[in-house]
């Protein structure tokens, strides 16, 4: 395994051990963890790989094999820097929770597609999470690793965002996708098994991120926030009156509002129908998420527009962004045999606006976070 042989090169040891923790793909649920909402995502088969070894003092030593050059030493955790925060945000994160974590020698190998927007930062933190809770026997719970991995992207990194990335990377279970209600932080792994129907969930790997988009994703919360005040609620999830919540409300408030209630309805009729084994007839919820994340919420791009539309037209049965928005992945539920013609007109669309192909593959379910060895 390339992460132990890098491992033994940089440290002169073998590993205590090696995790692996994955990154996810939302299938509907979007922008609603921050809201108290619901989402269900799934784990995708790419993550983030760490051999890890405790040590006695409080260095943390860190090497990625996707960035050229040895191992770094971090010894104040405030002065690492890039990738490296994500990882030494989670140290930080248990030692600030009071948990007895002194340092570690780490080696990471991810392999999520570049620019996908599939969370590999969460799949990073939730490696690095499992990995120190059973070096260092702290017995924490997959929810608590989640947690303290969002705690690290909020806190440490500086980036504000919900539960459901982690949650998903640290909970998710094969075959099934992840329901998570993110204000009791209840789960439920719910089948998911789209081969049996003649099913496929292709991503379609925009590889772009609009760089003018860094500060939206905290505006876009800031907006449920303060809508959320002038509603006299907790959070967009205790909208129970739309209508009367909308006639309240204008401009951008409104507008975030009518995705943040109706996305919630979504995910439970998804659930639904995956109950009744009607994973066919999900498509039509798909597009209506796309739709309201695009024209209510405004976190869509023409790159992930065209991605959806061609999809569709090319025979997906449903399509839609996935994730934070302005670039990334969009997922489309296509049946075995329109693959190929799915696969076709999106090209086809990029090729005519003169954009650089996306990459096409399909996602199955895959396990959650887990020690390999
Ligand atoms: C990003 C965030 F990290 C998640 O918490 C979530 O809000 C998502 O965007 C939108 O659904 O992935």
């Amino acid at each position: 395994m390339r992460v132990i042989e890098a491992f033994r090169e940089s440290y002169g040891a073998e590993p205590h051990g090696v995790w692996h923790a994955p990154g996810r793909v939302n299938l509907i649920g979007e922008h609603t963890d921050y809201n108290d909402g619901f989402v269900l995502p799934f784990a995708v088969p790419w993550g983030v790989t760490a051999a890890v070894s405790p040590r006695g003092d409080g260095v943390v030593r860190l090497r990625s094999l996707q960035v050229d050059g040895p191992a770094v030493t971090v010894e104040d955790l405030d002065g690492a820097e890039g990738w490296m925060r994500y990882a030494v945000g989670v140290v930080w994160a248990l030692r600030e929770a009071g948990r007895p974590v002194r340092g570690a020698d780490i080696v990471v190998d991810g392999d999520v597609p570049r620019g996908a927007g599939l969370s590999s930062s969460a799949a990073l933190e939730v490696v690095i999470g499992l990995a120190l809770d059973e070096l260092y026997g702290l017995g924490l719970t997959r929810m608590e690793i989640a947690l303290l991995a969002q705690k690290a992207e909020n806190d440490f990194v500086g980036m504000p965002c919900g539960i459901m990335d982690q949650a998903a990377s640290a909970l998710c279970e094969e075959g099934k996708a992840l329901f998570l209600d993110c204000r009791t932080l209840g789960t439920r792994n719910i089948p998911f098994d789209l081969a049996a129907q003649g099913l496929q969930l292709l991503i379609v790997n925009t590889g772009v991120h609009h760089e003018l988009a860094d500060g939206q994703y905290a505006r876009r919360r800031r907006d449920c926030e303060s809508a959320a005040e002038r509603l006299g609620v907790d959070a967009l999830r205790d909208v129970t009156d739309l209508a009367g919540a909308l006639a309240k409300l204008s401009g951008d408030e409104r507008k975030r509002v009518q995705h943040v209630v109706t996305e919630n309805h979504r995910v439970e009729a998804l659930i639904g129908l995956l109950r009744a084994g009607a994973v066919r007839e999900i498509g039509a919820l798909l597009n209506a998420s796309h739709l309201s994340l695009r024209d209510q919420y405004e976190v869509s791009c023409p790159e992930l527009d065209v991605a959806v539309e061609a999809a569709v037209r090319g025979g997906a049965r449903g399509a839609r962004m996935t994730g934070g928005g302005f670039g990334g992945s969009a997922i489309a539920l296509v049946a075995d045999d329109r693959v190929e013609a799915v696969r076709q007109a999106v090209t086809a669309a990029y090729a005519e606006r003169g954009w650089a192909a996306p990459e096409i593959y399909p996602a199955t379910p895959a396990p959650g976070a887990r020690r390999l060895i």
